[in-house]
């Protein structure tokens, strides 16, 4: 009887499942799937993520929808627990940057090591290098499967009082940046005084002067018309420059077709390549439009002498040095390497 009874369930079983097995397996999809970003369209941060969601539609013919969450609304602007969440599905994928994950994941420091990438050159070494897989099997470690890069840009200082040309011009002024601890050494080694806070709060900092300075790429300072908040002074140092990275959470990742994930990754590396042009363009030696259009903003521009430059590095060495040993020798020995031996 027992036995009827497990052979008639099986069969009911069964019969239960093959109208699933003959559907399409998009069925199991969800109807949308959340992404994050920190910075919205226009910003090329918010202009890469629309492009991917836009490749994935047009290239799954509709099955496959992505939504674009900016903000880093899906963890209420706290853009250090993105990655956390995307972990453990509070969101399903992100266009994160490197910054807002290296508090879980101490190797993407790396690229906030001061003055590691003296160009564009020296960024996709690393990113497109050995370097780039290293750390990509490193986040995949971490619990989030990486597709592709994209950028954010390098990122130069701007703020209300001085023109910056040195450390010691940097004496006590009250800067914003994000909440990831090699940020506070590097500023505190320049003499400054550096205070963390999310992008959403920074804002309002700089428009009331809570604040003096921030550091971010040229294309966010234009923008957010940072210029308007009294930020007359920029100095482009380029110090450090922060990728972005495209990653899925793993169930939900695992959830595609093997077909699926390989159309989820192409569009990732596309819409990262377009990206990447966005957040260059007008920024290169070949076009500096938006360093023109900062100056007819009213904004003072300060371009550093070698010799200028080189107090900066001095004085973030000891810096450099001691999160060498937090991010791992070997990983920032092989970053150094592959700089060296770039392509230019
Ligand atoms: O918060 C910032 O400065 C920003 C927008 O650049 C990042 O999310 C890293």
């Amino acid at each position: 009887m027992s036995l009827t009874r497990t052979v008639l369930s099986a069969a009911a079983a069964l019969a239960l499942m093959i109208p699933l097995a003959g559907k399409e397996v998009a069925a199991q999809y969800k109807a949308e799937y959340t992404v994050s970003t920190v910075l919205p369209a226009p910003f090329p941060w918010g202009v890469t993520a629309e492009e991917w969601a836009r490749l994935v539609d047009e290239r799954s013919e509709g099955r496959i929808k992505l939504k674009v969450y900016p903000g880093a609304q899906l963890v209420s602007g706290d853009q250090t627990k993105e990655l956390t969440a995307m972990r453990q599905g509070i969101i399903d994928m992100a266009v994160g940057s490197t910054i807002n994950w290296s508090p879980q994941i101490k190797e993407l420091n790396l690229f906030a090591l001061p003055f590691l990438m003296p160009d564009y050159a020296a960024l996709d070494a690393l990113t497109q290098g050995p370097v780039g897989e290293r750390i990509f099997e490193i986040v995949e470690r971490n619990g989030v499967v990486p597709l592709a890069w994209a950028e954010n840009g390098f990122r130069e200082i701007s703020n209300s009082k001085v023109d910056i040309r040195s450390p010691e011009d940097m004496a006590g002024l009250k800067i914003r940046v994000v909440g990831s601890p090699l940020f506070l050494d590097t500023f505190t080694a320049l003499g400054a005084n550096p205070t963390q806070m999310s992008w959403a709060d920074a804002l309002p900092a700089l428009g009331t002067g809570a604040v003096d300075g921030q550091e971010n790429p040229l294309t966010v300072y234009m923008a957010s018309r940072l210029y308007e908040s009294g930020q007359t002074h920029v100095t482009l140092w380029h110090y450090i420059a922060d990728p972005l990275i495209f990653a899925v959470n793993r169930r939900i990742w695992e959830s595609f077709s093997p077909e699926d994930q390989e159309l989820l990754r192409q569009a990732a590396i596309d819409a990262g390549k377009y990206g990447i042009e966005v957040a260059r363009k007008g920024l290169t030696g070949d076009d500096p439009t938006l360093v023109r259009e900062l100056e007819e903003a009213g904004v003072t521009v300060t371009s550093l002498t070698e010799e200028e430059r080189a107090a900066f590095v001095e004085a973030t060495r000891p810096i450099y040095e001691k999160w060498r040993e937090e991010i791992g020798a070997d990983l920032v020995d092989l970053a150094e390497k592959s700089i060296a031996e770039r392509a230019r």
